[in-house]
């Protein structure tokens, strides 16, 4: 956990204005590190990442849990404070560096782009998770010492996770909680393509804000699993939408770089694997 992966100008008043000291809690392809790194990167922000290895059960170590209770990444600590919740932590990033800002004005427009938030923490994080899973990470859980395996099952403090993680290791895309993952993507995605198609290109307009940050890794991972297709086949906004998200700068930094060769390829290898699965789910779905 105390590795250091990059550490660079933290204090350079010229990159930190204010000599902020960052620290980002982190593990390499994290969907909601990746939000808080996008963040980050389109504020112009440096900071020193520390990796927290999940498959290493390091999130549960006791140091770490008196910043991060709920032993998970990331955690953000700005001058000495952690902060929590990768959505908090960009609404507080937002907050803490306006330039540029990546929250709209107006109340109203701000609750329009915190419905993206919800959509993530209410169905697409628990979803991204368990396609995952059934996916790839299933396959490397099998290669574990069941040792191991129970930690990685133990969860701190959280039954309700570890019977989602037990029943997707065991029945894999069939797991009730794969098909709950399919479901709220389509609820997302279904209100995406006319959102688009009302205010695009972007999700609030003309200029990116937290309500695509959000969305990013959600869609990312989907699209580097080769499953997106099974939702996207017909709403091109959300298709275009994803190109331009792949042209954007701090989404290439933020995210895109940082993913590693052996990490893409896994996701290549393993994704095709459940496609037909998760088509013949989603089309039962819309059929009611
Ligand atoms: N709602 C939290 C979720 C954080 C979370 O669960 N992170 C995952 C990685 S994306 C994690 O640390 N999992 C720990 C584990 O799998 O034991 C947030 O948005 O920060």
């Amino acid at each position: 956990m105390t590795d250091r992966e990059f550490s660079n100008n933290v204090r350079d008043p010229n990159i930190n204005p204010g000599l902020h000291m960052l620290m980002l809690y982190d593990f390499g392809n994290s969907v909601c590190c990746q939000k808080v790194r996008i963040t980050l990167v389109e504020k112009g922000l440096t900071w020193e990442a520390r990796r927290v290895d999940l498959f290493k059960t390091e999130q549960y170590d006791p140091e770490y849990l008196k910043l991060n209770p709920k032993g998970v990444v990331p955690t953000l600590v700005h001058d000495g404070t952690p902060v929590i919740e990768s959505t908090l932590i960009c609404e507080y990033i937002d907050e803490t560096f306006p330039d540029p800002p990546l929250m709209p004005k107006t109340a109203a427009e701000r609750a329009r782009m915190r419905l993206w938030s919800k959509f993530v923490d209410e169905g697409l994080f628990d979803g991204v998770t368990e396609l995952s899973f059934s996916a790839m990470f299933r396959e490397r859980m099998k290669n574990m010492s069941p040792e191991l395996r129970e930690k990685r099952f133990r969860n701190v403090g959280d039954p309700r996770r570890t019977d989602r993680f037990k029943s997707t290791y065991e029945h894999g895309v069939y797991s009730p909680f794969v098909l709950h993952a399919i479901a709220a993507y389509e609820r997302a995605f279904k209100l995406m393509e006319p959102t688009l198609a009302e205010r695009g290109p972007w999700l609030l307009g003309a200029q990116p804000t937290l309500a695509d940050i959000n969305m990013m890794p959600f869609v990312a991972r989907l699209a580097y699993l080769g499953l997106l297709g099974a939702w996207t086949a017909n709403r091109p906004r959300i298709n275009a939408w994803w190109e331009r998200v792949q042209e954007w700068p701090s989404f290439r930094r933020g995210l895109h770089d940082l993913i590693s060769e052996v990490e893409f390829a896994e996701m290549r290898a393993h994704g095709p694997k459940i496609h037909a699965d998760v088509v013949k789910l989603l089309a039962g779905l819309r059929a009611g």
